[in-house]
């Protein structure tokens, strides 16, 4: 399975939805499907695409929030898994992308190619709902099944150590949090905003 294909699989079901990824090549093949206002692409910090999540998640609880990881990001910070089960929001759909390589840096193997279970640490770690899958039926399929169960799911997918040709995108980082911070506080491009006093 390819990541771009997965990340195509599901593009229908991202629209209405909160989604958070971590920098990289996840980023670059998200938006090269198409970037909307909902998506926010974490820049840099490594292994807090969860946090990041987390704290939306808990703050907004009318709103499916879907968190899109590497493994290599997700192994930075293996404490953000039990944090995301401490708080268990119901909300929250943490996806993983294990490609076994760090890839947006020269593809140097981490340690889920040495035999580093994620989706076990997770379980582990608490999280109720959790799976591996290693094809693009079982990764939409489990994918539903999290949307449908309304519970923090981490989603393990195997896929290829292979990318984008190129990271660079023309979404500047400030613009891209200003445009995702209009839309979570509803007052998306074009809408008449409120003189800061009302706000
Ligand atoms: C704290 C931190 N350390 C290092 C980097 C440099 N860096 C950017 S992307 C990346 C690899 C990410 O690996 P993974 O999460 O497995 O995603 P992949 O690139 O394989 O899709 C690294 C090391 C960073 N952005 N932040």
């Amino acid at each position: 399975m390819t990541r771009i294909d997965a990340l195509r699989a599901i593009y229908p079901h991202l629209s209405d939805r909160v989604v958070v990824t971590i920098m990289g090549a996840v980023a670059a093949e998200l938006q090269s499907i198409g970037h909307r206002a909902n998506f926010f692409y974490l820049q840099h910090a490594m292994g807090l695409a969860s946090s990041i999540g987390l704290g939306i998640a808990l703050t907004r609880p009318d709103r499916q929030v879907i968190v899109m990881d590497g493994d290599g990001s997700v192994l930075m910070n293996l404490g953000g898994l039990s944090t995301l089960a401490r708080y268990r929001p119901r909300n929250l759909i943490h996806v993983v992308f294990d490609n076994e390589s760090l890839l947006s840096v020269g593809g140097f193997p981490t340690a889920t190619s040495t035999g580093t279970d994620l989706a076990g640490v997770a379980a582990a770690a608490g999280v109720p709902r959790t799976i591996t899958v290693r094809t693009l039926e079982t990764f939409t399929g489990a994918f539903a099944g999290a949307l449908e169960a309304r519970d923090l799911t981490t989603i393990v997918a195997k896929v290829d150590a292979s990318g984008p040709a190129q990271f660079v995108t023309d979404l500047a980082l400030l613009e891209n949090r200003f445009q995702f911070q209009r839309y979570l506080t509803g007052r998306a491009a074009g809408k008449d905003e409120p003189p800061p006093s009302q706000r």
